[in-house]
């Protein structure tokens, strides 16, 4: 099987992996989705207000959760966000490595496909190595989960141990069923922080 298809047999399922990271996450958990299918699939898992999804933006995802968690250092901050979408803000990586929060995790759903956009190839399929560029660029624990097994040992990782962390999750490439979270920005940014701050948080 030739490097470019070996992805649509990935065991690990985004829609349950989403789910399983939401589950065990727990009530405090924040959460940074990034634009395209984490957005869908942190939704179908259970849209709610300690979710931001970005829907746009591509490449934000990891820069706006490292400003999240270095300005909420007792909260901890998850961003699950795609290969293309990591590998267009991948500098961020850098930058996370130098002020590196130790509340800060970064899953990267990697299904070695631009999903949305009609599930082209990414580097990833090809030569990228997202956990061995995030180790290059500082970040130690910096893994790549391919298997249930793998994934269950690395929650830990994700959601309790000190990061900042990077777990890049081999995921199926397959097309679902988009399930949209809210689209208006400032109704997100509001829900998000009165969720963190209460009622103060949108004077
Ligand atoms: C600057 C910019 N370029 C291109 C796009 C179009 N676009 C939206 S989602 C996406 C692919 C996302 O792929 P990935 O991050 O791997 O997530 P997946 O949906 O595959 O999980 C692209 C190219 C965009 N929104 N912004």
């Amino acid at each position: 099987m030739s490097n470019l298809s070996r992805a649509d047999a990935f065991p690990l399922r985004r829609r349950a992996v989403a789910k399983q990271i939401l589950d065990a996450g727990g009530d405090d958990l924040l959460i940074i989705t990034g634009l395209g299918s984490t957005n869908w699939d942190f939704t179908a898992a259970g849209d709610c207000e300690r979710i931001f999804p970005l829907w746009g933006a591509m490449g934000g995802a990891i820069p706006m959760a490292l400003g999240l968690a270095m300005a909420q250092p007792e909260k901890r901050v998850l961003v699950a966000t795609g290969d293309a979408e990591t590998l267009m803000g991948v500098g961020s990586l850098a930058t996370v490595a130098v002020q590196a929060p130790d509340n800060l995790a970064i899953a990267v759903f990697d299904n070695e496909r631009y999903g949305e956009t009609g599930m082209q190839a990414t580097a990833t399929a090809h030569k990228a190595d997202l956990a061995a560029i995030a180790r290059g660029s500082g970040i130690p624990v910096a893994a790549t989960v391919t298997d249930q097994a793998e994934l269950d040992a690395a929650m830990p990782v994700m959601l309790t141990q000190p990061g900042p962390s990077v777990t890049v999750i081999k995921i199926r490439a397959e097309p679902l069923p988009f399930v949209l979270p809210p689209k208006d920005g400032a109704y997100l940014k509001d829900r998000f922080r009165v969720a963190l701050l209460g009622s103060a948080g949108i004077v």
